[in-house]
């Protein structure tokens, strides 16, 4: 199978400046001779093109900064990442902040109608402009996707909801805000906070995760937000939060999903450069990704 990358040097969803960088950063760690090297085609169509709004000139009236940058910019990416998916190749986008992942999903959707999802993060994205205590568009990504928010958001590529509540499995949170854990409840949705973690160790918590997006479902969508890693050891993420997974138990995760082979795309954002020790944190999300596409130990 070949594997296409698309940069999305999206920072517009959040306010730390230097996110757009994360794909150039990723792309200087050797994220496709790492996936060559794992005999893989790799083809990478390069950038989606991020518009640079007026700051004299926004609008935030429903708490939804840069929503219409953020619309176009994931409307265009979900054609890309449908138009892979379409010639049956392996879509891996490079963040670029969270908000990506509403056009990611917006164009996998389009050809799986029930779609499993694995959401690696310290926090939940479920906010809407009414909850969101940011207006920070990256930390409502995935309540978007469930069909839940602004319609310029859910309406992205003219369908919704992209995913449904009982096909998602969110693994890593430990900053969930209040109106988080309502929907959270609400909708039912799987949470394996960092307390499971600790508790049942990361190889039950993923077998009990894959069974779960693997029922009933046609696919299975990996994004994994760099800030569900342990600040020690990813340093360049817009929103650290303490007490996250360690670099070995991420890599178990990954191994696992590579053994069982059920993911079908999948993206790496939040990756911020200027904030970073030395490319730290790209470097890590290459070798997450090389575990992903089958690197063994031995
Ligand atoms: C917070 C932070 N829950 C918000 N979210 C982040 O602004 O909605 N998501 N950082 O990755
Ligand atoms: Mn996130
Ligand atoms: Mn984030
Ligand atoms: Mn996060």
């Amino acid at each position: 199978k070949k594997i296409s990358i698309i940069g999305v040097p999206m920072d517009l969803g959040q306010r730390r400046r230097g996110v757009d960088m994360g794909p150039s950063a990723i792309r200087y760690a050797n994220v496709v001779e790492r996936l060559q090297s794992l005999n893989y085609e790799v083809n990478d169509i390069g950038d989606i093109e991020i518009g640079r709004p007026n700051r004299f000139d926004i609008i935030d009236e429903e708490n939804l900064k840069d929503l219409k940058e953020v619309v176009k910019a994931n409307q265009q990416l979900a054609s890309a990442v449908s138009d892979i998916v379409a010639m049956d190749q392996f879509p891996l986008i490079l963040g670029g902040d969270h908000s990506i992942a509403i056009g990611t999903l917006a164009g996998v959707a389009e050809h799986h109608k029930n779609l499993g999802v694995i959401w690696f993060d310290a926090h939940g994205d479920l906010n809407t402009g009414e909850t969101s205590p940011s207006g920070n568009i990256h930390g409502m990504s995935l309540a978007v996707s469930l069909g839940i928010g602004h319609p310029y958001l859910t309406g992205i590529n003219g369908f919704a909801p992209k995913i449904k509540p009982e096909n998602v499995v969110i693994i890593g949170a430990r900053a969930l805000d209040d109106g988080e854990k309502e929907l959270i409840r609400e909708k039912g949705i799987k949470v394996y906070t960092m307390h499971e973690i600790d508790r049942l160790g990361m190889t039950k918590v993923m077998e009990e995760a894959m069974a779960h997006v693997t029922n009933g479902t046609d696919g299975v969508h990996l994004s994994l937000d760099l800030d569900a890693i342990d600040p020690h050891d990813a340093p360049g993420v817009g929103t650290p939060v303490l007490g996250g997974t360690s670099y070995r138990e991420t890599h178990l995760a990954m191994e696992m999903l590579a053994e069982s082979g059920i993911i079908t795309s999948a993206e790496f954002v939040e990756v911020n450069p200027i904030l970073d020790d030395k490319n730290t944190t790209a470097t890590v999300a290459v070798a997450l990704m090389g575990s992903l596409f089958g690197e063994k130990l031995l």
